[in-house]
């Protein structure tokens, strides 16, 4: 999983700390009955709490994965494909996908992945599971992944490993690490931990690390174990009556019945939730993929248009200098324009609405400086260029241009970010949500080379005839 660094990550991240927090504390509030702490884990670790990736919505919200709810994602991913049909873009690899992923939800093997640090005994837990009866009674797919936490580590093979696994053997060979900690709470998916390399710890060793590493993961999953998948040789010393030292080398046995014992409940208890799981996962990044799709369409019909407006509203503030601020956010903020892009991201505004939405971006420019800083910019660029002795109103044709560029630019993110498939007739007009986009957007289009090739390209656009100089 990627998780990018925005404030709606922030609300997630603490979303899921309470999820955990809930988890834990019920967890505490069975603990003095054995039976029932593991039934009620089990009970909530069944049903998957799913937070919204949000980049549009800032509230989490948690689902329980069912037949139903996979059956509704499914069908978005399908509406999406056939919008894309319909925006003249190719559906047919995302279609193909969507069948595959669906037929993988009555699956009857389970995928695992065994994971951790390097040299925790990843390899050599898989080396050892195939020779219990269990497993070899079981249908299981066994897959390593790279290394965690190398420097230059497989980033994508890794977590393609994992996002195609029911189940994670997360192993490690000691108390876990900070690192391993988020790593291992981060993942969607059911977790079992594998206290690997026994054989090195003395008995006291083993039982206070283990303990600490069921209380630190406690809010995630309630399955740790403690095994020896490849415990090393010893030498024995046998004195015999006679006072003969022998030596001798004696290969310990292989500790891994624990580790059976725990996957064996855990898929007997909810392998088909798993693998549910797993698809509703996968379709949902389908679903990401769809829409990433449908948006580079959109995105390719709405900038023409963006800049063809920026250019008429730049060259009639040119022509016709405008006297005040106020009066040039106005000119920056179309009403046609917002009607036409909502069009294009098939979220319809009436020009009732584009107006009264038009006003608002307008005030919202004023209110946020912004109108105040692109001018003052845009001005001390054109300062260095002789151009702009010949040509007054410049700065505020360029100001115009450049607003309702950013207005513009805004009003894409805006509706990009919406469900594709629109859940409710109405269009949705967010403006705090726009607000916060607009800064983004402006920040984004405020660095020095941005702004100076926008000035560029404006000096030939307003003034056509003015020879092309190096604007610095
Ligand atoms: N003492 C001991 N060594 C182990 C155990 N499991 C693995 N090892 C050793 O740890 C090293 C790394 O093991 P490997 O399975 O390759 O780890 P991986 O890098 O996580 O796949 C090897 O030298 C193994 O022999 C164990 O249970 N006890
Ligand atoms: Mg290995």
């Amino acid at each position: 999983m990627s998780l990018q660094i925005q404030k709606p990550i922030l609300v997630g991240g603490l979303a899921v700390t309470a999820g955990f927090l809930g988890l834990d504390l019920l967890s505490h509030a069975v603990a003095s009955n054995g039976n029932v702490l593991m039934l009620g884990t089990m009970a909530i670790g069944g049903g998957y709490w799913l937070w919204s990736k949000n980049r549009g919505a800032a509230v989490a919200q948690p689902v329980k994965i069912d037949a139903s709810t996979l059956t509704r994602l499914s069908d978005q991913v399908k509406l999406i494909a056939d919008q894309l049909t319909i925006e003249g873009g190719n559906s047919e690899s995302l279609r193909q996908s969507l069948i595959q992923a669906l037929q993988q939800a009555d699956r009857q093997h389970y995928r695992l992945a065994v994971t951790g640090a390097a040299r925790v005994g990843k390899t050599s837990v898989i080396a050892a599971l195939p020779a219990t009866d269990f497993i070899s009674a079981q249908p299981l797919e066994l897959t390593e992944t790279p290394a965690l936490f190398e420097v230059d580590g497989a980033d994508s093979q890794i977590s393609q490993a994992l996002q195609q696994a029911d189940l994670v053997v997360f192993v490690t060979n000691g108390d876990l690490t900070a690192t391993e900690f988020a790593y291992l709470s981060k993942l969607q998916q059911r977790v079992v931990v594998a206290l690997n390399k026994q054989d090195q710890l003395s008995p006291v060793d083993r039982d206070t690390v283990y303990q600490n590493i069921q209380r630190t993961v406690a809010g995630c999953t309630n399955q740790v174990v403690a095994i020896a998948a490849k415990p090393a040789p010893i030498k024995v010393r046998a004195i015999s009556a006679s006072g003969d030292v022998q030596e001798s080398i004696e290969q310990p046995s292989i500790e891994i019945t624990p580790l059976t014992n725990s996957l064996r409940t855990v898929l007997a208890e909810s392998g088909a939730q798993l693998v549910l799981n797993t698809t509703y996962w996968e379709v949902d990044r389908l679903k990401d993929t769809g829409k990433a799709q449908l948006n580079e369409l959109r995105r390719a019909r709405a900038l023409p248009i963006i800049e063809q407006r920026q250019w008429i509203a730049g060259a009639a503030a040119f022509a016709n200098p405008l006297p005040a601020l106020d009066l040039l956010a106005t000119a920056a903020v179309n009403a046609q324009t917002i009607v036409d892009l909502s069009a294009i991201y098939q979220r319809p505004f009436s020009i009732e609405l584009g107006q009264s939405a038009a006003s608002a971006m307008g005030g919202l420019l004023l209110k946020l400086g912004l109108v105040e800083v692109s001018t003052q910019a845009i001005g001390s660029i054109l300062k260095t260029n002789a151009v702009t002795y010949v040509a007054g109103g410049l700065v505020q044709g360029m100001s115009a241009a450049y607003l309702t560029r950013i207005v513009g630019l805004t009003l894409m993110e805006y509706f990009a970010d919406l469900d594709i498939v629109a859940t409710q007739p109405n269009p949705v007009w967010n403006p705090e949500r726009f607000g916060t986009l607009l800064q983004q957007v402006f920040q984004a289009n405020q660095r020095l080379t941005v702004l100076q090739e926008f000035v560029q390209q404006g000096i030939q656009r307003l003034i056509p005839d003015a020879k092309p100089q190096q604007v610095s």
